[in-house]
Formats: C-alpha cells, structure tokens, sequence
C-alpha cells in the first residue's frame, strides 16, 4: 500500500516536473523564432525571378517567394545603401540624419551607440544577434587606427557578433574586419587609409592601368587590391586583404557557422550580401551562368548563397522556427563606375521590372525593390500588395518578439508581414541621394528639384525636373503622365501631406552625391 502510494506521489511528482517543463520550452520556442534578416546590395525590383525576371534563374529566392508573403509595394528606405540601412536598423528616416549619405570608408558610425535599434531591441529579447556581410554605416569616431580594436562599430550598436567589410566593395578599406579586428592582420604590415591623398610609391588605377584586371569606367581610379582600383587609397595589411572572386563563400561560411553556433538560442542574422554591387566578381564557378555577363552571374551566385544558407537552416532543424526575410538596400544599376558587361549584355532584361528610373533616383525603382517574408507553417503564400518599407521592420519584429518598442518612423506592420492582413502603411517618404518625395494611396509627388534629370554616368533617370510631378501609380506604374497640371487638387493634397511629415525645409538641398 506504502509503496503503491509513494510510486503514485512520485510519477506525479514526475508528471508535474515534466508537464511544467515541456509545455514551457515548446511555447518558448513558439514565442521566440529566429529571425534572419537577407539583404542584397543594389538588386532591382525585376532582377529576380519571383518578379518577372527570366534572363536570370534565381529559384532559391524564388522559393521563398513562392512559399512566403512576396510584396509588390515593399520599399527600401531610401535609393542608396547607407541611408538605407541606417533607417532599416534604427526605424528612422533617414533624412532626419544628415549624416545619412553614401559615407566613404573612413566615415565615423553615424547610429547613435544610446539609439534604438533592430538588433538591440531583439538582444533585449533575450536574442544573440550578428551580422555578416556589408555594413556601410561608418566605423569608430572619425580617427580610426586600422590597426587597433575598431569602436564604435556593429558591437557597440546591438550586435553580439559582427564580421563585416567596412563599407562597400569599391571602397578601401579591403579587409574583413571580425568583432572590431581586421582578420589575418600582420602588425609588421599596418594598414593606413586616407581618401584624399595616396600614400608615396603605392600604385594606383589611374596611373597604373597595365595593374588592372578591371577597367574603372568613372570614379573607382584610387588603389588597387586584386587587380581593381577602388575609392579611397590604402596601404599596408597586405595579407589581410580580400579576393573578390571568394567574398561571397567568405560571407556564407560565416553566416552558417553562426547558424550552427547559436542554433540553441533565439537568434537575430542580419546577412548583408555584396551582391550585385560594383565591382561584380562572380567566383570561377559561376562565371557564364547566364548570358547578361558580371552582374547577371552574381545574382546567380548571390542565389547560390541563399539557398545554401537556408539548407543550413533545414538542416539545424530550424526552418520552421525562423523567419526568413529578403530584401534589397536600394535599386539597381549597371554601370556604375566599371567595365564589366552589365549594360552592353542587358539584352532583354529588365533589372527595374516595370518601373523607372534605378539606383540613385527618385523615381519608383530607386526604392521599390524585391521584399519577401517566408517562414514555413506559419506564413501561406500570399501576393500582397500591401505598402512596406523596411524602416517598419524593427517596430514589426518587436511585435513578433512580444516587445512593446516602436521606432519614431516605423509602423507595426507584423500582420501584413506573416500575410495575414494587407492594409499596409497609408503614405511613405521616398529618398534618394537627400532629395525626398511622398507617395500617399497610389499616388506619387515629387517636388521640384534643380540638378540633371539623367545622372549621366549612370545613365539612369534621377526624378529631378524644374516642376512638380505627380503619378497615378495604379494606372501607371512607370510614372510616364505626369498629372500635376491636370489634376492640382489632388497635387495640393500631396505636397500639404507631405510638409506635414517632412517639413517645409526640403527644398533645394544640393545633390553632392552625384556628379
Ligand atoms: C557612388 C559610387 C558607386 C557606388 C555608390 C555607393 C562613384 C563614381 N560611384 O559614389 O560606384 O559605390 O557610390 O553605392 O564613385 S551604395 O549602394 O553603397 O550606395
Ligand atoms: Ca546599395
């Protein structure tokens, strides 16, 4: 009879301990899914599959488009990348920074260390958090020593993990830089940058052309690493510096690792792909995988990287507890500033889809880029139509982690994120190159603004024009009737719209960023 009871007491004791045990690590995990953040560097709104694209085969994007939420309303933040990125990571507009421009690679961190963040809102969630790939936002204060730790940087903004090349892959300086460290450094070989003046003796394209494997087309004439001149000369750290052609295997190894490493925490990956940005430098293997040289064959190789990174994800086991967005930092180009092939091979495809304008303007396909959410079993498939932009991502992710933070310019977009509304955001201020327009329902403004209408080099229409413009997007996507005159009521209503949340002051502010 003792023994009976007691067994009893204790398989209760057993089943209490148990059913408070399991059923709380299960909602934990519902509760907290990792999230890993995809962001490519200049891929158009009609560079992939998913959205029209058939001179370049992308199915790993294109399965998550297909199994997830694809937006055709989903902007960046701004038409160039570090504004852009400054606005995904705080959830400000980046025009309420005025050091939001495209920073060169000695540009101190322009996010505040005491701002709110993406990452430092997941850490207080009780995330880890990392990023791999391009960072672009500015390092330290302003007089960084190479070859010392480097700070501020991603650590001291919210990432616990941070192997990052420092600003573009144009622009020295060319090394990886691993938790505030350059990898591989040899402190008998320092490294010294400066962006204005060449270091005695060092080599640069413009005067050593014979040196080059690429030819620069505009800009990008300073030193040369790799056999390609870049922006900005450096010297020194010559085994630390980077092969293009192994960049994205760099980046890709280190994203799974981290995967690998964190996969028993709720983890944040923000993967920031060099692809397709200038220089384009397809590793061997993927050169000649479509027929639109250099800049078709790295979004191939980009694909390549997502699919290999999402095995990784299945593999760990963890696909159905993370969600997978992919998005673009701004639009696309394909000269900008190198001979590699991407305007003379374009032949029939559309890297802006059916919108105008590119990279750099203030048309549609400045910011309107590819923007998809995937999570397996709790996302359907769903073409939403919904108006995004990735300045909402950190007050929406705060929603999907139980946080109450919402970022000044965000909107708590989560339900049209997992799909399950598509209301989206009423109005938006679109950016390029410190101009800024509004696009409110279906209509688009765009005020006045001196400078050329086509950046020349570039070859890509910026929106500038000496009047208002106005667009009907719904009738017409490719803004081609400007309907300001015809329609001044509805004109009115934009441009009073717009000053309301931009202000009065946006008018003519000089356009330094493009010649
Ligand atoms: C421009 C560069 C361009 C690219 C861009 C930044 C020249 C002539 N052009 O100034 O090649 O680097 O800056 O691109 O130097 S972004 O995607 O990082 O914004
Ligand atoms: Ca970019």
């Amino acid at each position: 009879m003792m023994k009976s009871l007691s067994i009893t007491v204790i398989t209760l004791a057993l089943f209490i301990l148990n059913s408070c045990n399991a059923p709380q690590n299960e909602s934990q995990e519902e509760k907290l899914p990792n999230v890993i953040l995809i962001y490519a560097d200049d891929l158009g709104y009609g560079d992939v599959g998913a959205y029209g694209a058939t001179e370049i085969r992308t199915p790993n994007i294109d399965r998550l488009a297909e199994g997830g939420v694809r937006f055709t309303n989903g902007y960046a933040s701004s038409a160039t990348c570090s504004p852009s990125r400054y606005a995904l990571l705080t959830g400000v507009y980046p025009w309420r920074n005025k050091n939001a421009k495209i920073l060169p690679g000695t540009a101190p961190l322009i996010i505040d260390t005491k701002q709110v963040t993406l990452p430092k809102m997941f850490k207080a969630e009780g995330y880890h958090t990392g990023i791999v790939g391009k960072w672009h936002l500015g390092l330290g204060d302003g007089h960084v020593d190479w070859n010392q730790r480097i700070s501020p940087g991603p650590n001291e903004v919210g990432f616990d993990y941070a192997y990052i090349m420092a600003a573009t892959q144009d622009r020295v300086p060319t090394v990886y830089i691993e938790n505030g460290h350059v990898v591989r450094l040899d402190p008998n070989d320092p490294i010294e940058i400066d962006y204005n003046q060449n270091f005695p003796g060092e080599p640069t394209g413009k005067d050593n052309p014979e040196m080059l494997k690429m030819k620069y087309h505009h800009g990008h004439f300073n030193t040369i690493v790799n056999g390609i001149s870049r922006i900005g000369f450096m010297k020194g750290g010559e085994d630390a510096r980077w092969v293009d052609e192994n960049m994205a295997d760099t980046f890709l190894v280190r994203a799974q690792n981290y995967i690998m490493e964190h996969k028993q925490e709720p983890f944040f990956l923000y993967y920031a792909l060099q692809q397709p940005h200038v220089p384009r430098t397809p590793h061997p293997r993927f050169v000649g995988k479509t027929q639109l040289g250099a800049r078709g064959d790295v979004i191939v190789e980009a694909d390549w990287c997502i699919g290999e990174l999402i095995k990784t994800v299945e593999k760990e086991g963890l696909l159905e507890n993370t969600m997978i967005i992919l998005t673009s930092d701004n639009g696309p180009v394909l000269n900008d500033g190198y001979y590699d092939d991407a305007d003379t091979k374009v032949g029939s495809h559309t890297q802006a889809g059916p919108l105008r304008g590119g990279k750099y303007s203030l048309f549609e396909a400045g910011t309107r880029v590819p923007f998809i959410t995937y999570w397996k079993g709790q996302i359907k498939p769903l073409v939403s139509d919904a108006m995004v932009s990735q300045v909402d991502l950190l007050s929406s992710l705060a929603s999907l982690t139980g946080s109450q933070l919402r970022s000044e310019d965000g909107v708590e977009l989560l339900s049209e994120f997992m799909g399950q509304e598509d209301q989206g955001r009423t109005n938006l201020i679109l950016e390029a190159t410190s101009r800024t327009a509004f696009r409110q329902g279906d209509w688009v403004m765009i005020p006045p603004f001196d400078g050329p209408a086509i950046a020349k080099n570039v070859n890509i229409e910026l929106g500038n024009a000496d009047e208002y413009q106005l667009y009907n997007l719904k009738d017409d996507l490719g803004e081609q009737h400007n309907l300001a005159e015809s329609n001044k009521e509805k004109l009115e209503e934009m441009v009073s719209a717009f000053e309301e949340i931009r202000g009065t002051d946006y008018g003519q502010i000089q356009q330094l960023e493009l010649k």
